[in-house]
């Protein structure tokens, strides 16, 4: 399939629509008009009384009114009779999109133009693309990677939507205050969103609580009425979504709760206006704000509700696209496949069913056979307290209808089983849909299993994990259904956007082709890497990058690091499991090594950036810990000419422009078999960095990708960590026998790095002495070894910039370009359309 838009398509559509050349153009002329007419008629401002973000609006409409013909075209093939293309609903609870003007202009082809245009008007591009306040709707690699497929949707021609949560509030901001965490809130709005277009005519009501009736129809039929406690309104928010230089443009659907309006006036009516105000108060808590944890949280209402009404709302829009086309109700899997990011959007397994029994009056058995074959899921986790379930009690409370459908679910599915595998009960148990072992919960990672067709895991590791672990009992029931998907990201913004010198120095050498088809050509920079002329522009382009990163951590914290040092980066969200605190114990000892001996080292900038969740204490106290240490060896005047530690602030999609590209060393340290994939470590490869990194995740196929001698490894596999548990791990002895992890642990724990405080890092001392769980003790000195090689490696320029080159040319596999074609061919059944004759 492929949809019927085209070269062809957008000239009728221009010629139909006769668009003025102001909202179209794309050259220098055209822009600069367009700029100057929406600054007037927009934001209603001459030039010279402009603001910088009056600048950055009236250039974002423009740059928007260029992406519309095409975002008209795409939509027209998901809506209209004429087309019989399939369309992926991608459903996720997180989007992080990152800031959409650079990204526009690239898409587009339009930068050059846009800054010849700026340039004539007295303005810069820079500093409007420093205006736009990112969309922050996401916690971390969820978010993003749900975003990078976006991209990539667009890129190869496959028509989608993303369905998601347009929150009010996004994930905070982070401020660093005496070396802690504080949370800003995120008003992203504040300023007004040019990017989206809010669609009043598209609305859903939602409904929630109450109780479920059965009856009978007029044709005999046993029916169930759902009687609702409380009915909520989404309203649809459309944010174009380019693909780089093609015809298709997609869209993000994003989901604003609203008060219906029967409620108002009810209440109105009586004279009640404080409770018809209250009421529309509460209906609007539930877009309010992202939940800013990456780990569920038990018992927490409001996620749960968060959750069904955006599905509630995208399913109940495919079926009306689907009508609206003209097809049939029971075709829907022809027409959408939809894909569960995680659990989160699960409910839609259960939705779907009641969508279609309930309000459409399907049989069950064809309702059931169309959920299944419509839906796929994919799992991102494997660490068992991040499995979402939900307390019985609260989800019957807030979903009743859907817990009779789960239920019924659930008794064919048991039933069933029972005559494939007699006498296997405890096999059913651990099956079911309901865990009843203590206090009952809804398994959300069994009803997406069960309601699916295809479930994947992110790496080769974490699907074949998956199969052994979280999941083992429903690959042995239906092994059919398992494959994996390597998470991959779009190098449109990761290389083009972030790093343009190296975009630049890389077109020059093997042409421009390679940013939409990585995989294939940007190996052709592999024979370079031995150049010494290549070698030399590389390095001069790391360097500048790490210049404008050195003037950010200036900026931000008023460290001065020198651009020539090594830069050693961890930016990734704070959690035990990916060890910032093992990078800790070792720049302690470092710290140790160089106040005792000095002597020649290799200079090292350390970079760590990263949010940890409002609750999560370990993470919290590792910030500060990251902090005090910072403050000892920055200010001590031998120790910081050799070494200089810093904590960036507010790791978010803007910041990352800027440390991927400035980054020697990637910091990819997780326990093995903890990290489902890991995406950061992609977009650092991709900008030259090499990997210090474990066996875990991504982090196993970008070593065999790159080569492992351009790679530095170390520790215990996951088969090493189990064997290591099972045998009985004692972190203490590991202490006790080695003197110089001993060492730079009572360095902490004596108060040191805290004023004399013993007590405040003693949570932390603590866990790794008696437990441990994320076993850095048991791989303290083999990392501590590896960041010799390091040092020794970065001591020889050129070998270096060989190993950073390989990195780059090698790591094509991991655009997520190649993703969406295996989620295209393996699971979604849509052929995306590749051939160069669509580009424009
Ligand atoms: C669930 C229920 C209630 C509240 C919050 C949540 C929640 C929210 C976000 C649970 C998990 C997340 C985010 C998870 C996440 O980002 N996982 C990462 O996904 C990446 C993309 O596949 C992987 O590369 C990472 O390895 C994985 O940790």
């Amino acid at each position: 399939m492929g949809p019927a838009i085209g070269g062809d398509g957008q000239a009728s559509a221009r010629s139909r629509m006769a668009l003025s050349n102001v909202r179209t153009g794309l050259a220098p002329d055209a822009i600069a008009v367009a700029l100057i007419e929406n600054l007037h008629c927009l934001q209603g401002k001459r030039p010279r009384d402009a603001t910088p973000n009056d600048w950055y609006m009236a250039l974002a409409y423009t740059v928007r009114d260029r992406m519309m013909e095409r975002y008209v075209a795409t939509v027209g093939s998901i809506a209209e009779e004429t087309t019989d293309v399939k369309a992926v609903a991608y459903l996720s609870a997180e989007f992080l999109t990152g800031p959409h003007l650079g990204n526009g202009l690239i898409s587009l082809g339009i930068w050059d133009a846009v800054e010849e245009a700026l340039s004539r008007v007295g303005q810069d591009l820079s500093g409007l693309l420093e205006q736009e306040e990112e969309p922050g709707l996401g916690n971390g690699g969820l978010g993003r990677l749900a975003a990078c497929y976006m991209d990539s949707l667009a890129r190869l021609n496959v028509p989608a939507i993303g369905y998601g949560i347009r929150y009010e509030f996004g994930i905070f901001d982070q401020s660093i205050r005496d070396g802690w965490q504080v949370e800003v809130t995120d008003k992203w709005l504040r300023f007004g969103n040019p990017w989206e277009m809010v669609r009043s005519e598209i609305a859903f009501d939602v409904k929630f609580g109450g109780r479920t009736e059965p009856y009978h129809n007029a044709a005999g039929r046993y029916c169930v009425r759902w009687l609702p406690e409380k009915v909520i309104k989404g309203v649809a928010y459309d944010t174009p979504i380019p693909g780089y230089r093609v015809p298709t443009t997609n869209l993000l659907r994003l989901w604003k709760a609203e008060a219906v309006e029967s409620f108002d006036f009810e209440a109105f009516n009586v004279g009640d206006y404080y409770r018809a105000v209250d009421e529309k108060v509460l209906s609007e808590t539930i877009s309010k704000v992202l939940y800013p944890n990456d780990e569920p949280e038990s018992g927490k209402q409001l996620r749960l509700a968060q959750q069904y009404f955006f599905v509630s709302c995208s399913l109940q829009d495919m079926v009306r696209l689907l009508l609206m086309r003209g097809k049939p109700l029971d075709e829907l899997h022809s027409y959408w496949a939809a894909q569960l990011n995680d659990t989160h959007p699960s409910i839609a397994v259960a939705e779907l069913m009641r969508l279609l029994v309930d309000e459409h009056a399907m049989e069950w058995d064809q309702a059931w056979a169309i959920t299944q074959q419509t839906c796929a899921y994919t799992n991102h986790t494997l660490l068992p307290e991040a499995l979402e379930r939900w307390p019985l009690p609260l989800f019957a409370r807030l979903l009743p209808r859907h817990l009779d459908i789960i239920y019924e679910i659930n008794r064919r599915f048991l039933d069933e089983l029972r005559l494939r595998c007699p006498n296997e009960e405890q096999l059913l148990r651990r099956l079911s849909l309901i865990d009843e072992a203590g206090d009952k919960y809804v398994r959300m990672a069994h009803l997406a299993s069960l309601g699916s067709h295809a479930i994947n895991g992110v790496a080769v590791l974490h699907s074949e994990l998956l199969k052994r672990t979280v999941l083992r009992d429903f690959h042995l029931v239906s092994p059919e259904k398992f494959l994996n998907v390597t998470n991959g990201v779009t190098p449109r913004r990761w290389i083009a956007l972030s790093n343009p010198k190296l975009c630049t120095l890389i077109t020059r050498h093997i042409g421009d082709r390679w940013l939409a088809n990585l995989e294939d050509e940007l190996r052709r920079l592999e024979p370079l890497a031995d150049e010494l002329e290549f070698q030399r522009d590389w390095q001069a382009v790391k360097v500048d990058n790490k210049r404008v990163l050195a003037r950010l951590i200036k900026d931000r914290t008023g460290v001065i690091v020198d651009p020539h040092s090594l830069f050693d980066v961890q930016a990734k969200r704070l959690h035990e499991y990916k060890r910032q605190h093992l990078n800790v114990l070792y720049l302690v000892t470092l710290y140790n090594r160089l106040r005792h001996a000095g002597g020649a080292v290799t200079p090292r900038t350390v970079i760590f950036s990263g949010k940890a969740a409002p609750a999560y204490r370990m993470a919290k106290l590792i910030i500060k810990l990251v902090n005090s240490v910072a403050a000892v060896v920055n200010r001590d005047p031998v120790v910081s000419q050799a070494l200089k530690v810093v904590f960036l602030p507010d790791f978010n999609v803007k910041n990352g422009q800027r440390i991927y590209p400035a980054a020697d060393l990637s910091e990819q340290i997780s326990t093995a078999g903890k990290e489902a994939s890991g995406t950061g470590n992609m977009k650092f490869a991709m900008n030259g960095a090499i990997t210090i990194g474990t066996l875990d995740g991504a982090n196993i196929e970008i070593r065999d990708a790159v080569g492992q001698e351009n790679f530095f490894l170390f520790g215990l596999s996951a088969a090493e960590v189990e064997l290591l548990k099972a045998e009985g791990y004692t972190p203490r002895s590991i202490y006790e026998s080695n003197p110089e992890l001993r060492e730079a642990i009572d360095l902490i724990r004596s108060g040191f790095f805290s004023n004399g405080d013993r007590e405040l890092f003693h949570p932390l001392v603590d866990s790794l002495l008696t437990y441990d769980e994320y076993m850095l003790l048991a791989d303290y000195q083999a990392y501590v070894d590896c960041q010799e090689r390091v040092s020794n490696a970065y001591s020889d320029p050129n070998a270096w910039t060989r190993m950073s080159i390989l990195n780059t040319a090698r790591v094509g596999h991991f655009s997520s370009d190649r993703s969406i074609r295996e989620y295209c061919r393996h699971i979604w059944k849509v052929t995306p359309i590749v051939s160069d004759e669509r580009e424009s």
